[in-house]
């Protein structure tokens, strides 16, 4: 089988034109579906439980009488652990206390003690962190429905000190994920509703008679998911709206072709719009992991996805050297970045943009997607320019404390008092001058 891989070099006059329209994604949003998912919210909000029953009744092909039934007891969650392979429990189990031991060394190295500080006059500024206090989990429940993405997603929310977590699975046609609830369980969710879609993210977003009212919702969903997590931000706080999977690999060639090609199978596995890009300076190089592509395709499961995504988005790339493929990495911010290479350490410190970057040959995408420690949950389509990888962070928030001594109420009320005149806002400057005048 030869796959019709786009190959592009960057030699070529308009190289930078046509990476770009490799890279070219369109996150256009479809009107009809954010008018579906605006009247479900809305829906959702005016008559709770009703219009969530209704909607996932019809949507879920199931017949439930009340939302209550539709929530998974904690024994059940945890029955599904237990009736585990022991050899797949096992392997679920360490990869959350990796995920877990990972994610507590980020509460400590990114400021989760908050800061005080005391001025000469005794003033103490500062700022308190706090974890949130209740927290939605969707998880997708067809074909992406990973029990990965329940460890990632829910383990920092335990870890940043989240109180209660709540997760949404939509079950079509009744069928339960196993391998989710089992996740679910290890991971330590506190209660779990078999609803998904916009009317799930509008019973957290907005609460129900049922359903708690949440503070922030994360996690990945389709395209009714994305337009209602988008609508609902600003009552409820998101992690982000992802677009479709990642991974750009660096190699000067000193990689088995056979490793790498498969590295790019398992991102364009995930799904058709999924993009797999590799950047050598050795022309032979790409000629092997070509020849590696075609030859390895054939036993894939998931051929016709990969052979779809790599042929619609994928693409070896020749470049001069590797200095300039970290260039070219740096514009293209990848969610996942592979640096398969004999000194990595060395090109790793020109990257400034990578959701996740894997250095040396040994470091698959894989390993980190379930079990190296660091969160899957990544910023794809290049928004790795400006946002992280989920962590403890984005379930903690800040307050800032002021605590003014009476002498500082005499320096900084005199500043205060002349701007807020400035601004022609009397009682600003009267409130600062009261405490000291
Ligand atoms: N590569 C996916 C995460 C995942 N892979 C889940 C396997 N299961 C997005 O980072
Ligand atoms: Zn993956």
């Amino acid at each position: 089988m030869t796959l019709p891989i786009r190959k592009l070099d960057s030699t070529e006059p308009d190289f930078l034109a046509q990476l770009d329209a490799v890279l070219a994604f369109d996150t256009v949003e479809d009107a009809a579906i954010d008018q579906a998912a605006a009247h479900i919210l809305a829906e959702v909000k005016r008559r709770g439980d009703d219009a969530v029953l209704e909607f996932t009744n019809q949507f879920d092909r199931l017949a439930a009488d009340r939302v209550s039934t539709l929530e998974i007891a904690q024994a059940e969650l945890h029955a599904a652990l237990e009736n585990l392979s022991p050899v797949r429990r096992d392997a679920l189990q360490q990869a959350a206390d990796r995920v877990r031991s990972y994610h507590e060394r980020q509460k400590q190295e990114c400021g989760s003690a908050g800061f005080t500080y005391t001025e000469a006059d005794g003033s103490v500024l500062g700022q308190k962190v706090t974890p949130l206090d209740r927290v939605g989990i969707y998880v997708p429940g067809g074909k992406a429905a990973y029990p990965s993405s329940v460890l990632m997603n829910a383990i920092p929310a335990r870890v940043a000190g989240v109180s209660e977590i709540i997760m949404v699975v939509p079950t079509p046609a009744g069928v339960k994920n196993q391998l989710v609830l089992a996740a679910a369980a290890i991971a330590g969710v506190d209660r779990v509703f078999t609803i998904g879609g916009a009317q799930a993210v509008g019973a957290l977003a907005y609460g129900t008679a049922t359903i708690p009212q949440v503070d922030k919702i994360v996690g990945p969903g389709n395209a009714y998911v994305a337009a209602a997590k988008r609508r609902v931000f600003g009552t409820v706080g998101i992690d982000m709206i992802a677009g479709p999977s990642e991974i750009l690999v660096i190699c000067d060639g000193s990689t088995d072709p056979d490793w790498i090609a498969m590295d790019l199978f398992s991102q364009a596995e995930h799904d058709e719009l999924a993009q797999s890009i590799l950047l050598c300076p050795d022309a032979a190089y790409l000629v092997a992991v070509e020849a590696s592509i075609n030859r390895l395709l054939a036993d894939m499961p998931r051929k016709d996805v990969i052979a779809t995504s790599l042929t619609n988005r994928g693409a070896l790339v020749k470049v001069r050297d590797m200095e300039e493929a970290c260039a070219i990495a740096n514009r293209i911010a990848a969610e996942h970045l592979e640096i398969s290479a004999q000194d990595p350490q060395r090109w790793a410190d020109r990257i400034r943009h990578a959701g996740a970057m894997f250095l040396g040959r040994f470091s698959s995408e894989a390993l980190g997607d379930y079990c190296a420690g660091p969160n899957h949950v990544l910023p794809t389509s290049r928004t790795a320019r400006f946002s992280s990888p989920l962590g403890v962070y984005d379930f903690q928030k800040r307050s800032s404390i002021i605590h003014v001594s009476a002498a500082g109420a005499h320096t900084l009320g005199k500043i205060a008092a002349e701007l807020a005149y400035g601004e022609g806002l009397q009682a600003h400057a009267r409130s600062a001058e009261m405490r000291f005048r």
